[in-house]
C-alpha cells in the first residue's frame, strides 16, 4: 500500500485555543459549544450552546472585536416563550444566516413530548427574537443551515431529517420553501461513505459560502469506532443555480480532533461547526468550532484551499451518486438514499 503524505494542512488552528471555555462563564456553566457566528455591526458575535448545572442547553452570546478575544455576556439570551404555549426545554447548534437586514437562526428545538425539529427565529439585533412558525411534519430534523440568498425564487436549506434514531446513520438533505414555514421537495444530497472518516452519519456545518466555483459547504462527518464516535469536518461544492447537484466532495477531512481540548470533554473526539465565515479579504474562512462538546476553538483556512480540497489529489471529481426512493409523510415528501 502506498503512503501519500498530504503536503500541508488545510486549516490552521489558532494557537490561543480554546477561545472560549466554561471557565470564562459563570460558575454553573459546565460546557460551551457549537456556536453560530456572524459579524454584526463590526463585532464578531458567537451564539454559543451553554449547558448549566440545572438546565439542558441554552444560548449564550460572546462578543469580540478581533475575532480572537471573546467576552461572554453577563447573562444568557432571554429566549422567548412562544405565544402558542410551546416551551422549548432545550435548544442548540444555531446556524445564523444574514438575509437582507435580518438574521435567520435555524437551531435544534426540543419541546417535551415531541421529537427534535428545526426551530427558526429571526432577529435584527440578537436581543429580540421573532419566531418563524414551522409546519409540523412529524419528522425528527436538525442540523439545518439556510443559504444566504433565495435560489430560483425559493429559500433553500441543508437539513437532516432523521428517519430512525438520533444516533443511527443519516444523510444530508436539501429542502426548499416559499415562506420559510413549509419545507419540502427534500432531496438526499449525499450519504455517509463506508470506510471513510464520514462513514456513519453526516450533517451541515456552517451556512454555505458562495464562490465562483459553487456553494462551498463545510459539513461534519461521524465515524464509528470500537470505542465511540469521532466527529470531523469535510468539504463539498454544490452547484450555484441548482444546489441539489453535488459538484465535488472532498475525500479527506479538513479538520479533526487531535489536541487535549478536542479529545477530552463531555463528548470526546469531537470537532463540530455551526458556522463558516468568509473574512472581508474574500480569501480567509474562519470557523469557530465546538471541541469535545466542552469548549470553542478557532481555525482558519484559505478559501482556495478549501475548494481544492473538494477534489481528490488527482483533481478528479468525487461525487456521490445514489438512487432515491420517496417517503411520503402527511405534509412533506422526503427522498432517502437506498
Ligand atoms: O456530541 C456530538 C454532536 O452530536 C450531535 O450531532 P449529530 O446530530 O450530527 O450527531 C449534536 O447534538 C451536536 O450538538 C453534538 O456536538
Amino acid at each position: 500500500m502506498n503512503y501519500n503524505s498530504s503536503e500541508r494542512r488545510i486549516f490552521t488552528k489558532y494557537e490561543g485555543n480554546p477561545v472560549v471555555s466554561p471557565a470564562d462563564l459563570p460558575a454553573d456553566i459546565m460546557y460551551v459549544l457549537n456556536p453560530g457566528a456572524i459579524k454584526h455591526n463590526g463585532e464578531y458575535i458567537m451564539m454559543m450552546d451553554a449547558a448549566t448545572l440545572s438546565t439542558p442547553i441554552i444560548f449564550w452570546i460572546a462578543r469580540s472585536s478581533d475575532g480572537k478575544n471573546f467576552a461572554p455576556d453577563p447573562a444568557p439570551i432571554q429566549w422567548p416563550r412562544w405565544s402558542d404555549g410551546e416551551v422549548e426545554d432545550c435548544v442548540y447548534d444555531p446556524r445564523i444566516t444574514k438575509i437582507g437586514d435580518e438574521y435567520i437562526l435555524m437551531y435544534a428545538s426540543h419541546v417535551p413530548g415531541r421529537s427534535v425539529r428545526t426551530g427558526v427565529v429571526r432577529t435584527k439585533d440578537f436581543i429580540t427574537f421573532e419566531r418563524v412558525e414551522q409546519e409540523e411534519t412529524g419528522l425528527q430534523n436538525r442540523n439545518s443551515a439556510l443559504f444566504p440568498e433565495k435560489i430560483q425564487g425559493r429559500y433553500v436549506r441543508l437539513d437532516r431529517p432523521m428517519l430512525s434514531g438520533a444516533h443511527d446513520p443519516s444523510e444530508m438533505f436539501i429542502s426548499y420553501s416559499d415562506d420559510m414555514k413549509h419545507w419540502g421537495d427534500s432531496k438526499a444530497l449525499f450519504a455517509p461513505r463506508e470506510g471513510h472518516w464520514d462513514s456513519h452519519k453526516i450533517g451541515a456545518g456552517g451556512v454555505p459560502i458562495k464562490t465562483e466555483q459553487g456553494w462551498l459547504c463545510i459539513y461534519h462527518g461521524v465515524d464509528r469506532t470500537c470505542n465511540g464516535f469521532i466527529y470531523r469536518l469535510g468539504v463539498a461544492l454544490l452547484d450555484l443555480q441548482d444546489p441539489s447537484k453535488v459538484i465535488a466532495r472532498g475525500v479527506n477531512p479538513v479538520l479533526w480532533p487531535e489536541h487535549d481540548y478536542e479529545a477530552n470533554g463531555r463528548v470526546p473526539n469531537v470537532v463540530f461547526a455551526a458556522n463558516a465565515l468568509l473574512d472581508e479579504d474574500g480569501k480567509t474562512v474562519r470557523v469557530y468550532y465546538g471541541a469535545a462538546d466542552t469548549c470553542i476553538g478557532l481555525a482558519t483556512a484559505q478559501l482556495d484551499d478549501l475548494i481544492e480540497a473538494c477534489y481528490d489529489p488527482n483533481k478528479r471529481i468525487i461525487q456521490f451518486f445514489g438512487s432515491c426512493k420517496k417517503i411520503q409523510t402527511p405534509s412533506e415528501s422526503v427522498a432517502t438514499l437506498t
